[in-house]
């Protein structure tokens, strides 16, 4: 049988500067989907990429002395590195100016204009370079900033190519209406559907003050807005006119409509308004849900690089290490809302759930199992009342699990298994394996509490797998199994008795190591 497929997408972020704090959680949340819809059996598509054309790029390349081709050259290595640090496996990285995709995007632009949705007129505005959005005046903020990032804006005025976005409001209103689940959270959508009712003004979709961009097929003096350019990199990374013509065949039709594009707040208006407006004229299928998380906020701040205050993601896993990290940002922060994050949450939780919790319960059982058992995984035991709660715990877990991560709540679905490992703690305490090991009437018991213990790890990492994808397979490793980011059926995966008895268990050095500096 065919597998399900799962398409799902990050921005492209800029390239005016290195990868940060912010543009790394939307990365290693897609991450951790992707890799639990692995798990879950699915075919999985996980693309990200780069943003490389505009106005603002092209003068971070002049600010730098370089050319733009030069300059985007130097920082797209930086994110490619980046995310080998964090583990991220997308498997597919686009730039958007690789031939495929400029390609891709001038067949797409051909099929606007033939279906007679681009027009040429004059323009007159606002321009918000660090956001890359044209406002009319009745938009701007107090003080004639720009309403989304309070930033000073700059006059244009140009003869430019326009789409007729105004054509498609009632379309879009019918759209949200009839897929209740497009816009995700429901602020999110509130935020959209008020806006769109609103009306929408046709949208300049060319500049001719610079020419760092894809020129227009019909009209070369022309290059394409960059939000234009880059909204299309989801068609065409998989193959959306790749030779000129827009197809719909291979891996495009393979796995378009994308299940979701994950985005930050700020860009919810253009994935929500004008891709999928782009998609209804140029007939192609709109994806079927777009999230918007919160913004990562340090002092109170939005933390970005245009204000300054980014910080690298090196920086914090030179310190925590890159599971700690995803960790952190997954089950500290609700994603959907804002959240502060400070070193202080992040040494507390550290300490608290990996060296106290996960790092301590694998430590001690792995030692004790050395001691007790030689190293080896004792009999699958028959089940004493005792054990029955851990064993309800984990039978729930792949279907609460599952509930979780359906609904994006990371942090319930990582607080999921921790019930698992917090209860297997505490039935260590309780069961006291140390003084069952003590008289040969007690061993065939102590065998039993060991396995249990042992086998309620094997599941806990199994689903601790996808956001701390090390660790977990390190665990995996020394309960003498196989590659857990090779498990395709997590549910039958964990059920209870999967770990064979008289496999070695390896003790190994502590997962965690406590943490005992203070935070700076
Ligand atoms: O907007 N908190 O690129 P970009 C959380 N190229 N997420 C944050 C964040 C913060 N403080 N700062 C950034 C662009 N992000 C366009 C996208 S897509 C077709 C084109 C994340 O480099 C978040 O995902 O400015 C946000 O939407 C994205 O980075 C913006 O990245």
């Amino acid at each position: 049988m065919e597998r399900p497929t799962f398409y799902l997408t990050t921005p492209i972020y800029y390239v005016n500067s290195v990868p940060h704090l912010g543009t790394a959680y939307t990365t290693v949340a897609a991450d951790a989907l992707a890799r639990y819809r692995r798990m879950t059996g699915y075919d999985v598509h996980f693309l990200t990429g780069l943003d490389e054309h505009g106005q603002k790029v092209a003068q971070a390349a002049e600010a730098n002395g370089m050319s733009p081709q030069d300059w985007v050259d130097t920082i797209a290595p930086k994110f490619l590195e980046a995310w080998k640090m964090l583990d991220i496996t997308n498997d597919d990285f686009i730039r958007t100016t690789e031939p495929r995709h400029e390609a891709g995007a001038q067949a797409f632009l051909q099929v606007l204009k033939d279906r007679g949705d681009l027009y040429q007129g004059h323009y007159e505005g606002w321009y918000c370079l660090p956001d890359e959005t044209f406002y009319l005046e009745d938009q701007l903020a107090e003080g004639k900033t720009c309403p989304l990032c309070g930033r000073d804006v700059q006059f244009v005025t140009e003869d430019n190519w326009f789409f007729r976005l105004s054509a498609y409001q009632d379309r879009l209103l019918e759209h949200y209406e009839k897929h209740p689940d497009f816009i995700q959270p429901d602020t999110r959508r509130n935020e959209v559907l008020s806006f769109v009712s609103g009306g929408l003004k046709d949208l300049s979709v060319s500049r001719t003050t610079f020419t760092w961009g894809i020129p227009l097929p019909f009209d070369p003096e022309h290059v394409m807005y960059v939000w234009f350019d880059a909204l299309i990199n989801y068609i065409t990374a998989v193959g959306y006119g790749a030779d000129g013509t827009p197809t719909f065949s291979g891996p495009l039709a393979h796995y378009w409509p994308a299940q979701y594009h994950f985005v930050g707040k700020d860009i919810i208006r253009f994935h929500c308004t004008i891709w999928p407006a782009m998609l209804m004229a140029a007939g192609v299928p709109l994806p079927e849900k777009v999230f918007a998380h919160g913004f990562l906020l340090t002092k109170g701040e939005k933390m970005s690089k245009s204000t300054g205050n980014a910080v690298s993601p090196a920086l914090l896993v030179e310190r925590f290490g890159v599971d700690a990290y995803r960790y952190y940002f997954m089950r500290d922060l609700q994603f959907g809302v804002d959240g502060s994050i400070s070193i202080e949450a992040m040494v507390a939780r550290y300490n608290a759930d990996l060296a106290n919790d996960w790092g301590n319960l694998v430590s001690r059982l792995f030692n004790m199992t050395e001691k007790y058992c030689d190293g080896v995984v004792p009999a699958v035991p028959v089940a004493a009342a005792e054990d029955e709660d851990i064993m309800r715990i984990a039978a729930h877990l792949p279907d609460a699990y599952e509930k979780r991560m359906v609904a994006l709540d990371y942090s319930g679905a990582l607080e999921d298994a921790w019930e698992l490992i917090k209860r297997t703690n505490r039935y260590i305490e309780d069961s006291a394996p140390w003084n069952l090991a003590k008289s040969d009437e007690t061993r065939p018991r102590l065998e039993a509490v060991l396995y249990t213990a042992l086998e309620a790890v094997r599941i806990a990492a199994l689903f601790v797998a996808p956001v701390m994808p090390n660790t977990s397979r390190e665990v995996w490793k020394r309960l003498g199994l196989g590659d857990v980011h090779e498990v395709t059926d997590v549910a039958a995966t964990a059920a209870w008795g999967g770990l064979p008895a008289g496999s070695r268990v390896e003790k190994g050095e502590p997962l965690f190591p406590r943490i005992y500096e203070d935070a700076e």
